[in-house]
């Protein structure tokens, strides 16, 4: 059996109630077997996949708080440090009832190839709980947070590892978790990202994940000859990645035409109202129904099915294996141009090769997404020397850092003889620079 076979083999069987990581590990080892296959005495040698997919550290705990009727109640928390051979561990905080050690886990793997393909010094990790903030108080999600940070302080440091936000997590609960941090270290040190700009957060870090997609977008669709202004988009989600896509794609031209919650989804032929949609989601923390019925052009479906709307452009951004095969055929019958992942793993893997078969330029979570830890990354450095940059220069950075991984992803692509596959393109990409740095710091 050849070595990439027997450590998928092997993943399997360790992992095997984890099926959303052994689905992360099995799309990045397939991509890197020809690069595996050109050295493989040397990689199995070095036992180097083994070490690539185990964890460096799995950190679970117990995060006990207080409701408002005064019950207690008790989540579990996690942190996964997945690898820290090119910097710091870094990635998100995931709140979501969904939440077991099976989806970190995915998350922070997915993160060490993000996190090096932003050509930035930062390794990759993931962390979160089962918690539900649904229907919560803000004093709830207060004592929720201080509990979660009073566990997890002792394994995090602005060196060490910085955690931001991802589903569930925003820039009230990054607030509370660094109030809290800071009262129990006495550090004021950029330990999380995503903070409030009167802390030492970065302008433009809430926009970055979503107009780093659009600008990963439209330079992708100009490689390929197209460009992105006058088409049409379908986007998934409102949240924080979903609402600053759908603003950066209208700013450039593109009428975007639907968004979603976990309960039903909008489409709105005459174009999202994107303060409307600010309003329900940000500040209301209400539900798409709210949406439609404030906004005559839109219709509510309940239930999943954006992809049954025909636009150039489809943008997933609300979670993991949210397009089925079933979406992506809807999408390849609609003549469908692109499909760029703003979530992590939104698209199946039958649903992933069903569209790269039939010709759509399909861009993964990896590359497409990178632009909001790439602007933590930059929220690093601003609270390193202590200054604040404006925001049109983070905005420049983002731009320039997204131009540079849709070229980096192409060319690595091309250099395998897989052009136009930007999945193999971005985890080969990715993983080079990882390998490189794991190899020459030893077994460690
Ligand atoms: P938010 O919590 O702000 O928004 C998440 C959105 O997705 C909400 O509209 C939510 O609906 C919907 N959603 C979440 N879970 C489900 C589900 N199980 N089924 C259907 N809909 C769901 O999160 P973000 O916008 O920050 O994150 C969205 C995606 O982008 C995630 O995959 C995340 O990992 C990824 N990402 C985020 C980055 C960031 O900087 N925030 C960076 C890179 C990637 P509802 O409110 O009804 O739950
Ligand atoms: O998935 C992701 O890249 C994020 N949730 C952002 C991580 C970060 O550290 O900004």
């Amino acid at each position: 059996m050849s070595y990439v076979d027997e450590v998928i083999a092997s993943v399997k069987q360790k992992n095997a109630a984890e099926p959303e990581f052994i689905q992360a590990v099995e799309e990045v080892l397939e991509s890197i077997r020809v690069v595996i296959e050109s050295d493989e005495q040397n990689y199995r040698d070095l036992a180097f996949l083994e070490r690539l997919v185990e964890p460096e550290r799995i950190i679970m705990f117990r995060v006990p708080w207080v409701d408002d009727n005064g019950k207690v109640q008790v989540n579990r928390g996690y942190r996964v440090q997945f690898n820290s051979a090119i910097g710091p561990y870094k990635g998100g905080l995931r709140l979501h009832p969904s939440v077991y050690l099976g989806i970190i886990k995915f998350l922070g793997f997915e993160q060490v190839f993000k996190n090096s393909l932003t050509g930035l010094p930062i390794g990759g990790g993931k962390g979160g709980s089962d918690f539900n903030p649904k229907g919560k108080s803000d004093n709830e999600i207060m004592r929720f947070c201080q509990s979660f940070m009073t566990e997890l302080y002792r394994h995090i440091g602005a060196d060490t590892d910085v955690p931001a936000g991802d589903i569930g997590v925003g820039g009230r609960e990054i607030g509370f978790l660094y109030g809290q941090y800071k009262r129990i270290t006495g550090l004021y040190e950029g330990v999380l990202t995503g903070k409030g700009l009167t802390y030492g957060g970065s302008l433009a870090r809430t926009q970055a994940t979503g107009y780093g997609l659009l600008y990963l977008t439209k330079e992708l669709l100009k490689i390929n000859g197209i460009d992105i202004a006058g088409k049409t988009a379908a986007v998934t989600g409102a949240g924080n990645v979903a609402i600053y896509a759908i603003e950066k794609a209208q700013q450039m031209g593109v009428n975007v035409v639907t968004c979603s919650d976990s309960s039903g989804w909008i489409y709105d032929p005459e174009g999202i109202d994107v303060a409307l949609l600010k309003e329900v989601k940000e500040v209301k923390r209400a539900r798409l129904t709210e949406y439609a019925a404030a906004r005559k052009s839109a219709e509510y479906h309940e239930g999943k099915g954006v992809w049954a709307i025909k636009t150039d452009l489809y943008l997933p951004c609300a979670t993991q294996n949210e397009l089925p095969l079933e979406g992506a055929k809807a999408l390849v019958a609609n003549g469908t141009i692109a499909v760029c992942e703003g979530a992590n793993m939104p698209t199946t893997l039958d649903a992933t090769q069903y569209l790269q078969a039939n010709g759509v330029i399909f861009a993964p979570g990896k590359a497409a997404n990178a632009g909001g830890v790439a602007t933590s990354a930059l929220e690093m450095s601003q609270n390193s020397e202590r200054l604040s940059w404006t925001f049109e220069e983070v905005d420049a950075k983002l731009e320039q850092i997204m131009i540079n991984i849709t070229h980096n992803i192409d060319e690595a692509a091309k250099k395998y003889d897989m052009a136009g596959n930007y999945v193999a393109g971005a985890n080969i990409a990715g993983f080079l620079k990882v390998a490189e740095a794991m190899k020459a710091q030893g077994v460690v």
